[in-house]
């Protein structure tokens, strides 16, 4: 077992360098707690940035810097002070963040940006490259790192990789906005699994994936030529006992032994009997909702003026990402916001707002969940927001009301609080009444069962669960009863064509000589395949036979030159190397004049969809639909097709994003077969990418050597990842004499 190597934008540790001197501290956030046990163990690494630019560094620190960060077992990225601009409060924090959160009038689609998170990007994946072995795993997070995954899987194939997304992901009616759309999605699918919060965010990108990439998503995995993607949620916890017990502690203190900040609390609380506190905890962000929790909590004052002298909203607010000029606005906005509010209310003993703009001691932190009788968290949009969940867990006696906007993801598992739509002020304004009215015992009744929850799944349980996900991945990518052609085989596969004389090779066309393209008119064989093949039939004591579900017409007219053999719409039509096409099946067709209207009613209601006619066969093809739509209508028309097919000897083919319906007696099968009788081939070679080459498969002798392009379901004995690999074995085995 190899060691783990996390990569963050940030390292779980604090660099100080004041007068030549270097102070470097561990920090304990909830990330660096969960993966604590994987971190600690096996010699593992953390890569990422220390916080300071490159140019900050004084001359002859780096070494130094580097000695110390290893002594936590991490490794720093260097960046200077533009990489930081362009790739961190650049692209990260003016494109992606407000993206992800639905704030499209705050995103910027700057090229330089782009190309500095590329090139940071790149930093990132070769200091993991640097240290990555055989048997390592790689957890790359968060939005910052999107590239990453592909650009160590580009270099290194066979690496576990798995990645997690802490914020959300957006619908694909927003992420398509993005002009870096394929890039993005490319990169992150360099994993093995991809993380996110909520099932949500996971089935957004699954669209997006499935949408803007054309890629084939079945449940939760997405299908790439060589390999598979699995894609899941995993709801981030906290370290429950580290803020629980910390609360006990605080709860044991007496009067005296109580922090300044708390007996400044417990002086509000005893000035008035009944006073409550309210409190809200968030970074300095436009996604938290905090101008409108202000607004909010103003209308609630107006509308039940009893509360007046009796609340106190306590704001804790920590300055986060102050470069970004919406950061600054929203500075500016909540300044005057609480300004305004404070102004119109306060009383020579009172203010209705206590505003701070700082980060907490963990202490004080503590010293507000456990004090405050209401936590108001009402982001706009949110990953997961662990406040939350850390402010029940404080929540030792059980009482306190938690009200949590429903656009947290955390509130998919924080069912039994008060959750609200922070864009619903009445909504809000009455949540807070009744928190304030709640029963103590209903408190301890929701509040017994969402600390069951928190308290079992932790952030140590969460990272333990994406690490044995991660890990299974590995194990099912074995599970395909086709072997992979790796040198081993293709060098049985070469002797044997060398040691044989009399040799047939059936080759499918589309997905297997050549790639899909949107529209099938444009797959015309290039110069390099139409070389391939006529350098194959060249060979003495070889046949090769391109064998598809195409019309005679389109092959005929692509293959003139070259004298190989064709067998049009799977076995119909069969054309000998430079003769003329002759019929091989008597096939009826009559059928059509039943069948087409009803294809006619699909092309009608799935826009993007169309019908090609062959001599024999009707085939309905959604490539261009809505991947969704497509998948949908594709199953409806089957099940429609099966009560008429029935009485007309005739079967419908599921190929490639096309349905076709032609008679039972034909395949490609067959036609191969009908090929090999008297021949006495010794060697049989099949390959194909679709349904319809199965009949191939099933029905070649068993000798023959069957291919399957891509990791799909299969009859072949192996399987090849995809064209390129396709053409690499034939262009070995025209070599071969
Ligand atoms: P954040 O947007 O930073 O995280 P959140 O999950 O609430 O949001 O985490 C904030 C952390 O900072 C909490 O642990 C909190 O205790 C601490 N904190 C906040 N204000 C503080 C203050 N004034 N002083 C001290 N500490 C303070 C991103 C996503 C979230 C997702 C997390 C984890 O935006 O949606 O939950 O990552 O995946």
């Amino acid at each position: 077992m190899g060691k783990t190597i996390i990569v963050s934008n940030r390292l779980p540790l604090q660099i100080k360098i004041e007068d030549e001197e270097l102070e470097v501290t561990p920090s304990v956030g909830g990330l660096a707690t969960g993966l604590k046990s994987f971190h600690r163990e096996g010699g593992s690494v953390w890569i990422g940035w220390t916080g300071v630019s490159a140019d900050d560094v004084p001359q002859g620190m780096e070494d130094l810097i580097l000695e110390e960060t290893r002594k936590e077992q991490c490794i720093p990225v260097s960046l200077t002070e533009e990489e930081v601009q362009g790739f961190y409060y650049g692209f990260s924090n003016r494109t992606i963040w407000p993206l992800f959160h639905y704030f499209m009038e705050y995103c910027e689609f700057n090229t330089d940006h782009w190309e500095t998170y590329k090139q940071v990007n790149e930093k990132y994946a070769n200091a993991v490259l640097e240290d990555l072995e055989d048997d390592d795993i790689v957890w790359v997070h968060d939005y910052q790192l999107l590239l990453v995954p592909n650009l160590i899987r580009k270099r290194k194939k066979n690496a576990t990789i798995g990645f997690f997304n802490h914020i959300p992901f957006p619908s694909y009616e927003v992420f398509r906005t993005m002009p870096w759309r394929e890039e993005i999605l490319e990169g992150m699918l360099g994993a093995n699994l991809i993380g996110f919060h909520t099932y949500d965010y996971e089935r957004h990108f699954l669209s997006s994936v499935n949408r803007i990439l054309l890629r084939d998503v079945t449940f939760n995995q997405v299908i790439l030529n060589s390999r598979k993607v699995r894609v899941d949620s995993f709801p981030m916890g906290i370290d429950y006992d580290k803020f629980h017990n910390a609360a006990l502690q605080t709860n044991r203190l007496t009067t005296d032994e109580n922090s300044d900040f708390q007996q400044k609390l417990e002086l509000h609380r005893s000035s008035t009997e009944s006073a409550k506190l309210i409190i809200s905890v968030d970074r300095l962000d436009y996604t938290k909702g905090i101008a409108n929790r202000i607004r909010a909590y103003e209308f609630f004052l107006e509308r039940y003026p009893e509360y007046k002298e009796r609340v106190r909203l306590i704001m804790l607010a920590v300055p986060s990402r102050e470069e970004v000029p919406q950061y600054q606005l929203l500075k500016k906005e909540i300044d005057e916001l609480v300004g305004r509010v404070n102004g119109k209310f306060a009383t020579v003993t009172w203010t209705p707002i206590w505003y701070f703009y700082r980060s907490m001691p963990f202490e004080n932190l503590i010293d507000l969940y456990t004090t405050s009788d209401i936590a108001l968290i009402t982001p706009t949009r949110d990953g997961m927001n662990l406040v939350a969940k850390e402010y029940l867990a404080t929540r030792t006696d059980q009482t306190g009301v938690l009200i949590l906007s429903e656009m947290a993801g955390a509130a998919h598992e924080l069912n039994e609080a008060l959750l609200i739509n922070p864009n619903n002020f009445d909504q809000v304004v009455e949540t807070i009444k009744r928190a304030f009215e709640m029963p103590r015992e209903e408190q301890i009744k929701r509040n017994k069962v969402l600390q069951q929850r928190l308290r079992r799944y932790t952030v140590e349980k969460w990272a333990n669960d994406f690490m044995r996900a991660l890990k299974e991945t590995k194990d099912t990518s074995k599970t395909y009863d086709a072997i992979e052609i790796d040198e081993q085989i293709e060098e049985a596969i070469l002797k044997k064509y060398r040691q044989s004389k009399n040799r047939f090779l059936f080759l499918d066309y589309d997905g297997t000589l050549v790639d899909f393209v949107s529209n099938p008119k444009d797959a015309r064989p290039d110069q390099e395949l139409l070389d391939l093949i006529q350098s194959l039939c060249a060979q003495e004591g070889t046949q090769v036979v391109l064998i598809s579900g195409r019309d005679k017409e389109t092959l005929g007219t692509w293959w003139r030159e070259v004298p190989v053999p064709l067998i049009a719409e799977h076995g119909v039509w069969m054309r000998p190397a430079s003769e003329e096409w002759v019929l091989s099946e008597n096939v009826r067709c009559d059928w059509m004049e039943t069948i087409r209207p009803v294809l006619e009613t699909f092309v009608d209601r799935t826009p993007g969809s169309f019908i090609e006619e062959k001599n024999y066969s009707l085939a309905w093809h959604y490539r261009k639909t809505d991947p969704g739509l497509g998948e949908l209508r594709a199953n409806e028309l089957s099940t429609v097709l099966k009560d008429l097919i029935a009485n007309h000897g005739l079967s419908v083919l599921q190929g490639n994003k096309v349905l076709e319906i032609k008679s039972s007696d034909v395949n490609k099968g067959k036609a191969a077969n009908k090929m090999l009788i008297n021949q006495k081939a010794d060697f049989i070679f099949a390959i194909g990418d679709d349904w319809t080459d199965e009949y191939l498969f099933n029905e070649l002798p068993k000798a023959a050597i069957t291919v399957k392009v891509g990791i799909k379901k299969t009859n072949a004995r192996y399987f090849t990842k995809d064209t390129q690999q396709v053409r690499d074995l034939l262009r070995k085995l025209a070599k071969q004499n």
